[in-house]
């Protein structure tokens, strides 16, 4: 049998070579990743947990807190304020950014996290899960503005799945690696490195039920998909949508695919419904590093501003040809 290695050991070795990590954020990345094993324990419970169904609250965005969105959210929470290396955290299930308690030794990092990613798949038992995105903090005290960083001031950024196999994906800009969680051990392992998104594609993931609300370049793309051999592309597209963002970009990240969520005419004053800082952002960036490509239809997503820790954009992300194209067709109808 093959040596396995597990998350510590590979970032142990992340920090010993080229990426040079600081053990501040080696340390964040393994609380992390504890924090996660915690949350599985919990969703693989399912109804003996009595942890389905909604909370009976609401979140910033007006949407509907499931319990599991909130036990997610504890955990994190929970996990990270006492280790020394975090200067905050922001989260979706939060209006505002989480101070870490004067109490604690206040660390270098900010962390924000959408805890549950998925909601509407939690009681149907489909794959859901946790999205996270690291920042430096660049001093002074800490407060929503802190975290108003572009993408590309990401340090680490991942996901963990919680499907059939629960599955950690991380970045620390050196490439992407997944790891396994070992039920029976309690630990990760890493299973794939360096995992490259092919460029070309012929799976389109988005949610055809807004069609009639699209922007004229994202329906002339998906026309030209659904007309298949026959039509301008030349071949036939397979469609997925799993409505669980974290198993969508999974799949693309295993075979490759194209993942939209654009604007749409339901709610034009907001540019989408996915939010900037911690989904589209971190995706990005495995999606950049894995050798893909990710925009809002005009612009690379971890170039954009952001204003407000909720921002919401519209997301195109891939392989990278696909991408292009839809990105050229918004260019083209400007
Ligand atoms: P959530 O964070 O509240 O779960 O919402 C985000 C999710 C994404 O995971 C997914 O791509 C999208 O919402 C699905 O939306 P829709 O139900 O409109 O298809
Ligand atoms: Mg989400």
């Amino acid at each position: 049998m093959s040596k396995r290695i597990s998350l510590t050991q590979y970032l142990i070795e992340q920090q010993r070579g080229e990426a040079q990590i600081p053990a501040q954020l080696r340390l964040l990345i393994e609380v992390v990743a504890r924090a996660c094993k915690s949350i599985a324990i919990s969703v693989n419970k399912g109804a003996l947990g009595d942890v389905l169904g909604t909370a009976g609250s609401e979140n910033v965005q007006g949407e509907v807190q499931k319990k599991l969105d909130i036990i997610a959210n504890e955990v994190l929470i929970e996990a990270n304020e006492w280790g020394g290396h975090l200067a905050g955290m922001a989260s979706e299930e939060m209006d505002d950014m989480h101070a870490v308690p004067m109490h604690y030794p206040q660390g270098e990092y900010l962390l924000l996290f959408d805890p549950l990613d998925g909601s509407s798949n939690i009681d149907v038992n489909v794959s859901i899960g946790t999205i996270f995105s690291v920042l430096k903090h660049k001093g002074g005290d800490v407060t929503n503005a802190s975290f108003l960083q572009p993408g590309t001031d990401q340090v680490c950024a991942g996901y963990c799945v919680y499907g059939p196999q629960t599955t950690l994906v991380l970045t620390v800009g050196r490439g992407v690696a997944m790891f396994t969680l070992d039920r029976e051990q309690g630990s990760w392992v890493l299973t794939a490195d360096q995992i490259k998104i092919p460029e070309d594609t012929k799976e389109f993931a988005i949610n055809m039920s807004n069609m009639r609300h699209w922007d004229a370049p994202v329906k002339r793309y998906i026309d030209e998909c659904l007309q298949g051999k026959e039509g301008v592309r030349g071949k036939d597209f397979n469609m997925r949508w799993i409505a669980s963002m974290v198993a969508d970009v999974h799949r693309i990240l295993t075979r490759g695919g194209i993942f939209m969520y654009p604007w749409d005419k339901r709610e034009p004053n907001k540019p989408g419904k996915l939010r900037l800082m911690y989904e589209a952002n971190p995706m990005s960036f495995l999606v950049e590093q894995a050798g893909g490509a990710s925009t809002n239809g005009l612009q690379r997503i971890m170039e954009v501003q952001p204003g407000q820790l909720h921002e919401r954009v519209s997301v195109v992300l891939g392989s990278k040809n696909e991408v292009e194209r839809v990105t050229a067709y918004h260019r083209e109808a400007k």
